[in-house]
């Protein structure tokens, strides 16, 4: 089980004609692509645990990084088998690398080894540019990363040293070291690798940079950039987090932003709190094209070492009998909709990338328009292996779908996302066509807003038009479709 951290689906198979993504393209071949895969919380701790426990996030009731919301999830249900501990008591040895569970939330009965997730704060790594001057190439490999202040973090680094400087190089190396040993022997495995990248701080190797020149075409057009017409504020205004991001940057707090150009110039808080993105105000297209270019050598970096690994797991003779699952926890706005990175209930902040390569002939390869959650990927993986379900699962198996890629298991594919500290509840259901968020006041119950858009017409969601008289029809039919 390959995890990815923040990666919308910006891949070679999935039709972007930019990024170089040569094996998870090649792993898509052999194994079957589904188009229309949504996570179902846009953020990494409450969505994969959702996946992890086959779970929906309000069954799990985890909706932020409280780690007393997680502890209480835990102690609440203390015999509840995610996924990993349910391979585990059915005779597998789980394994995980990296970041699977949200930083700091493995639960040591999970896997038959300790988790090895790195050290703490990883995802913050950069390399002091000063610590590689005058050392030679195939000796950077032993210079030490430094943990940064997310405040003092650059937003963007491409230090020139081997793949293995980095964390996800170093990791690859560990599980490669680790498959050889295995030979084809012993139990079967459960290895789940977890990737960081392209999560922020966007740090990659300079040859993977190097792979992309920045070029202004790659700007999405004028009106994808702005807020929909006619969304509520708490749709696109990504920036919960934003008082205390502001108070750390010792800014002055704004109210909620009482017009869409103040709401933009405080919109994206995550990665406004790095270095090299303006705390505030305009984000220059010159940046923006930089953003994504950094976005994309993440990515590459990442399929580099997928490529390693996929490769490892064919020269060790264990290809054959392996399913090989790569999912990411979300998608990541690049500027669209006025927001940056995730936590919207939007199409780009909830569809990802998810490929499933099953061994045996009952299995096809190809691409898939079926709808697909990632809760689903439990009862999945039960089917693939031949164990049986735990009682508790709330996905559906997408073992159908894998025999036949015209199939269909479920008729739409939900996410929410709260907005202003849980004032407004937000949820957004996609029928492959349409997508529809309700926002509902919880003080009131009431619903508070509505948005409808039509991917047929709008495929990058720009204009709402919930509250036209003659969407009440579409909206009633969708309803139904629940
Ligand atoms: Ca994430």
């Amino acid at each position: 089980m390959i995890a990815i951290d923040d990666l919308r689906p910006m891949l070679g198979c999935y039709g972007d004609p930019i990024v170089k993504t040569p094996n998870i393209d090649a792993l898509a071949a052999r194994g079957m692509l589904f188009e229309r895969a949504y996570c179902q919380f846009s953020k990494c701790g409450p969505s994969r645990l959702s996946i992890l426990n086959g779970l929906r996030p309000d069954s799990v009731g985890v909706f932020s990084h409280r780690d007393a919301d997680m502890l209480a999830f835990r102690e609440k249900n203390p015999d509840l088998p995610s996924l990993p501990r349910w391979f585990k008591q059915h005779g597998y040895h789980t394994r995980s690398f990296g970041k699977v569970y949200h930083d700091g939330w493995d639960d040591p009965r999970d896997w038959s080894d300790p988790a090895e997730p790195g050290r703490e704060k990883e995802m913050l790594e950069i390399v002091d540019e000063k610590a590689i001057e005058g050392v030679p190439f195939e000796d950077r490999a032993k210079v030490p990363t430094v943990i940064a202040e997310r405040l003092e973090c650059p937003v963007m680094q491409s230090p020139d040293v081997p793949d293995e400087t980095l964390f996800a190089g170093r990791m690859t190396n560990r599980v490669i070291g680790l498959l050889k040993e295995r030979k084809g022997e012993g139990a079967p495995f459960f290895y789940a690798v977890g990737y960081r990248r392209p999560h922020l701080p966007f740090v990659a190797p300079r040859k993977w940079y190097d792979l992309y020149e920045p070029d202004p075409s790659w700007l999405p057009p004028a009106e994808w950039r702005r807020p929909p017409v006619d969304a509520p504020l708490m749709a696109w205004f990504n920036s919960d987090g934003y008082v205390g991001s502001a108070r750390n940057q010792g800014l002055k707090m704004p109210q909620l932003p009482k017009n869409e150009e103040i709401g933009m110039a405080w919109a994206g808080y995550e990665m406004r709190s790095y270095v090299g993105i303006p705390n505030r105000g305009t984000i220059s297209d010159e940046t923006q094209i930089a953003v994504r270019r950094a976005y994309r050598a993440c990515i590459s970096y990442v399929d580099g070492q997928i490529g390693r690994l996929l490769a490892e797991l064919e020269s060790a003779g264990l290809a054959r009998n392996t399913i090989v699952l790569l999912w990411s926890d979300h998608g990541w706005h690049l500027g669209e909709q006025g927001a940056w990175s995730k936590m919207t209930n939007y199409e780009i902040a909830t569809r990802v990338p998810l490929i499933i390569a099953a061994p045996g002939e009952a299995y096809v390869a190809g691409k898939t328009k079926s709808l697909a959650e990632l809760v689903d990927l439990y009862p999945t993986l039960c089917d693939l292996a031949s164990l049986p379900h735990p009682e508790h699962l709330e996905g559906s198996s997408l073992a159908p779908v894998l025999k036949d890629a015209n199939a269909s298991v479920k008729s739409v594919a939900g996410s929410q996302y709260p907005r202003f500290r849980d004032r407004y509840d937000g949820r957004a259901w996609t029928d492959g066509r349409y997508r529809w968020v309700d926002w509902t006041d919880t003080k009131s119950g009431e619903l508070a807003a509505r948005e409808l858009y039509d991917h047929e017409t709008d495929p990058g969601e720009t204009l709402n038009l919930a509250n036209r008289p003659e969407s009440a029809e579409i909206l009633k039919s969708l309803e139904a479709k629940k």
